[in-house]
C-alpha cells in the first residue's frame, strides 16, 4: 500500500488522489463520455475505456494491481477524490428514482468506474438484473423502501453480492456520484479476516460444512434446479473467503443456526460503515468481504443519494459459456 494508505480497524485503506491525479482522470473520463458510440453496454465503447484505463494515474494504478494481488485485510480498497461531473461544469442531472434505474449513455462518471473496474477484470453484468446493464444506479426508488435491494432505504443485509450464483462477481465498485443529503446512509463492509480470530473455533468448523441453502431472488431464475448446499467459509480454514447473504441464506439445522447467528455478531463488530461523498469510489473484494447499508431517509426530490454501480470479475473464459456472443453479459 503506499503512503496515504490509511489502516485502522474500522476505516479501510484509502487512496486520496492529488488535484493533478484527478485532473488526468477527468480528461480521459470526460474524452470517454464523448467517445463514439458513447453507450456503456456498447463493446466497442468498453475496448475504448479499457485502453484508455491504462493511462489512469501510476500510484491509482499500482494500487488496483496490489488490492487484485491481495485484497488486505478489509477487503476493500476507497478510493477517494475522483471527478464525477465534466470539468467545463455541466451539472449532474436530478438523481433517478424509477425502478432498475441504469445508466446507458457514457458520462464522466460512467468512464471513471468502468475504467477502474477494467484495471481489476472484466466488467460484468447478468441479463436478469437491472436490465444486464454494465452501469447501474443505486438510488432509493418511492415505494420500495423495504426491499431488500439496493433500490430500498431500510437497512440492507450484509451480503456476498449475488451470493446464489456460481459466477458472482469477483469485485463491486461502487462510485458516489451525490451524497446522502440526510447525512444517514452507511456503505457497511466487514470482511472475514478481521471476523475470524473472533469466531469460536466451533462455529468456524461448522460455517466451512455444506449445511447452508442460499435463494436466487426473485428476479433470477435458476436453470439447474436447487441450488446445492455450501459452506459459508469456503478454502483455507486459515484465511477463508465468505459467502453469505443474511437475507438469502439459510441455516440446514440448528447448529448451522447458531453458527451463522454468531458470524453475524461478530460482522457487526468488525464492521467499517462509511458515509460515501461524491468522488469516493469503494471497491469490494465479493469473496473476503460482505456488504449492506444503513436505512436511510429518501426524499424523493432528485437529491437523494446516487451511487454508480459496476461488477468486475477475474476470469472472462470461466464465464463465457455463460455469455452470449462474448458480450459482457450472463446470461
Ligand atoms: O447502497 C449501498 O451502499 C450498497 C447497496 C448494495 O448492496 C449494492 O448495490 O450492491
Ligand atoms: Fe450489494
Amino acid at each position: 500500500m503506499t503512503q496515504t494508505s490509511v489502516e485502522t480497524t474500522l476505516s479501510p485503506a484509502a487512496l486520496v488522489l492529488t488535484g493533478p491525479e484527478r485532473e488526468v482522470v477527468g480528461e480521459l473520463a470526460d474524452h470517454l463520455a464523448k467517445t463514439g458510440p458513447a453507450a456503456t453496454d456498447d463493446l466497442d465503447w468498453i475496448r475504448a475505456v479499457r485502453n484508455a484505463s491504462a493511462g489512469l494515474p501510476r500510484r491509482l494504478l499500482a494500487e488496483l494491481r496490489a488490492f487484485r494481488h491481495d485484497a488486505g485485510p478489509d477487503g476493500v480498497l476507497l478510493i477517494r477524490n475522483l471527478p464525477v461531473a465534466p470539468a467545463d461544469g455541466t451539472r449532474l442531472p436530478s438523481t433517478p428514482s424509477h425502478a432498475g434505474s441504469v445508466e446507458r449513455t457514457a458520462s464522466t462518471a460512467a468512464a471513471v468506474v468502468t475504467a477502474a473496474m477494467l484495471q481489476l477484470g472484466e466488467v460484468i453484468a447478468y441479463r436478469n438484473e437491472k436490465s444486464g446493464a454494465l452501469v447501474q444506479n443505486v438510488v432509493p426508488v418511492p415505494g420500495q423502501e423495504s426491499q431488500q435491494s439496493n433500490a430500498g432505504s431500510e437497512l440492507l443485509e450484509m451480503h456476498t453480492e449475488n451470493a446464489f450464483h456460481n459466477n458472482r462477481p469477483d469485485y463491486i465498485g461502487l462510485l458516489c456520484v451525490r451524497e446522502d443529503p440526510s447525512g444517514e446512509a452507511r456503505l457497511c463492509t466487514a470482511s472475514v479476516r478481521r471476523a475470524l480470530p473472533l469466531l469460536s473455533e466451533r462455529a468456524r468448523r461448522v460455517l466451512s460444512e455444506d449445511r447452508f441453502l442460499t435463494e436466487a431472488p426473485p428476479s433470477f431464475e435458476i436453470r439447474e434446479g436447487a441450488a446445492p448446499a455450501h459452506a459459508i467459509l469456503p478454502g483455507a480454514p486459515e484465511d477463508p473467503n465468505v459467502l453469505v447473504d443474511f437475507h438469502a441464506t439459510h441455516p440446514l439445522d440448528n447448529e448451522a443456526r447458531e453458527a451463522m447467528a454468531e458470524l453475524r455478531d461478530v460482522l457487526i463488530r468488525v464492521t467499517s460503515a462509511l458515509a460515501l461523498t461524491p468522488g469516493d469510489l469503494a471497491v469490494v473484494d465479493n469473496r473476503l468481504a460482505v456488504h449492506g447499508r444503513s436505512s436511510f431517509s429518501p426524499r424523493y426530490d432528485g437529491t437523494d443519494r446516487w451511487l454508480h454501480r459496476v461488477y468486475a470479475s477475474l476470469d472472462n473464459r470461466r464465464t463465457r459459456p455463460l455469455r452470449h456472443a462474448a458480450g459482457a453479459v450472463l446470461g
